[in-house]
C-alpha cells in the first residue's frame, strides 16, 4: 500500500509520474471555496504534502493527524509554522539553492526596469505619446556606480550583490542577522546596521525571509529615513513592508521610486494605489518563474518528499530542530 500524499498545485507530468510510482496521489490544482472542502478531507488523510502558495497554518495541519512529512515548491515556509511542525516532528522540506539566480536576474531586471523607468516609458510608445525626442522629464537615473544596500544577505541577496559589484561596478553594503565574510571578501560588501544602509544607499534592495521578526520590517519611519532620491525593491515578502507606508513615500516623493515582486495581498488587486503610480514598477510574483527552475523547484521538491517519507531529512528541512532527532 503507498502511503498517501496530498498535491495541491499542478506540476509538469514527468514529476507528476514521479510522485506516482512512489505514493498514492490526490491531486488539487488549486484550492478554493468551490473544493475547500475535499481538500481538508483530502487533508485529513494524507501521510505527505507537497505543493506551494497555500497558507497552512496550525489550524489546517491540525487536520492533517497522520502527515509524516511536507514539501514546500519554495524556498520561502512562511506559509507554515515551523515550530507547530517541529512539535509534531513533521519536517518541512524546502528548495533553497536551485532558485537562487533566476531570483536575482529579476530582482535586477527590477532594479533596471525602475531606475530607467522601462515599464512608464515603454506604454508612452505603446499609447502613442512618444510625440518628441526624449528629454529630462523622461531620464531615469543610472545604476552602475551607485550603492547598492542589501537587506537580507543569504543566498539570493548574494546572487544580486554579484550582480551589482561584477555587473555594474556598485558599491555593496548589507545588514543582516549575521555577518557574511564571503560577501565581504568576494564582492567588496560593508556589513552595517539597517538605519546606515537606509540613510546611504542609492538601491535598497529587500530579501529577508517573513518571519515575525521581520513582519513589516520596512514602514514609514524607514522610508523617511532613505534618500529622496533612493529607489526602494522589495523580492522578499509583501508583509515585510507596510504597503500604505509605501504608496505615501511615493505619492509624496519621500523615495523616487519602487520595484516590487510581492505584495502583502497576491494577486495585487488592480485597485491597488500602487497601480496608479508611474513610479511604482510591479511584477506578480515572478521571482523564480522560469520554465527551467520552476521545473528545478518541482525535481528538488518531489526528492525532498521521497527522501523525508524515507526518513531522510539531511538534505533541504526547514526545521532544523528535526536534524537532530
Ligand atoms: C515560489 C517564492 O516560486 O520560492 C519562494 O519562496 O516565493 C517563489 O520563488 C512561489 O512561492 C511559488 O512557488
Amino acid at each position: 500500500m503507498k502511503p498517501k500524499v496530498l498535491l495541491y498545485r499542478a506540476i509538469p507530468e514527468q514529476e507528476r509520474q514521479r510522485l506516482d510510482e512512489q505514493f498514492d496521489v490526490t491531486c488539487f490544482n488549486s484550492v478554493n471555496d468551490a473544493n475547500q472542502d475535499a481538500f481538508l478531507a483530502a487533508l485529513a488523510d494524507t501521510e505527505g504534502l507537497i505543493g506551494s502558495s497555500l497558507d497552512l497554518p496550525p489550524e489546517r495541519l491540525d487536520l492533517a493527524q497522520k502527515l509524516q512529512a511536507a514539501s514546500t515548491i519554495s524556498v520561502g515556509t512562511d506559509q507554515f509554522d515551523l515550530a507547530y511542525l517541529a512539535k509534531r516532528d513533521i519536517p518541512l522540506m524546502h528548495t533553497p539553492g536551485v532558485l537562487n539566480e533566476t531570483t536575482a536576474d529579476t530582482l535586477f531586471t527590477l532594479i533596471m526596469c525602475t531606475a530607467r523607468r522601462a515599464i512608464e516609458l515603454s506604454n508612452m510608445v505603446r499609447e502613442g505619446r512618444w510625440t518628441s525626442n526624449i528629454g529630462p522629464a523622461q531620464y531615469g537615473t543610472d545604476v552602475h556606480g551607485k550603492t547598492l544596500g542589501i537587506i537580507g544577505m543569504g543566498r539570493i541577496g548574494y546572487a544580486i550583490a554579484k550582480r551589482g559589484h561584477f555587473g555594474f561596478d556598485m558599491k555593496i553594503q548589507y545588514s543582516n542577522r549575521n555577518r557574511k565574510p564571503d560577501a565581504e571578501q568576494d564582492l567588496n560588501a560593508t556589513y552595517m546596521d539597517m538605519e546606515t544602509l537606509l540613510k546611504t544607499s542609492d538601491f535598497v534592495c529587500v530579501m529577508t525571509p517573513l518571519t515575525a521578526e521581520t513582519e513589516q520590517l520596512i514602514g514609514a519611519k524607514e522610508f523617511a529615513m532613505m534618500k529622496p532620491n533612493a529607489i526602494f525593491i522589495n523580492g522578499s515578502r509583501g508583509k515585510v513592508i507596510d504597503e500604505a507606508a509605501l504608496v505615501d513615500a511615493l505619492s509624496n516623493g519621500t523615495i523616487r521610486a519602487a520595484g516590487l515582486d510581492v505584495f502583502e495581498v497576491e494577486p495585487l488587486s488592480g485597485d491597488s494605489p500602487l497601480c496608479k503610480l508611474d513610479n511604482a514598477v510591479l511584477f506578480p510574483h515572478i521571482g523564480s518563474a522560469t520554465t527551467e527552475t520552476r521545473l528545478a523547484m518541482v525535481t528538488c521538491a518531489v526528492d525532498n518528499l521521497i527522501n523525508a517519507m524515507n526518513g531522510d531529512v539531511s538534505k533541504n528541512c526547514a526545521n532544523k530542530e528535526l536534524l537532530d532527532r
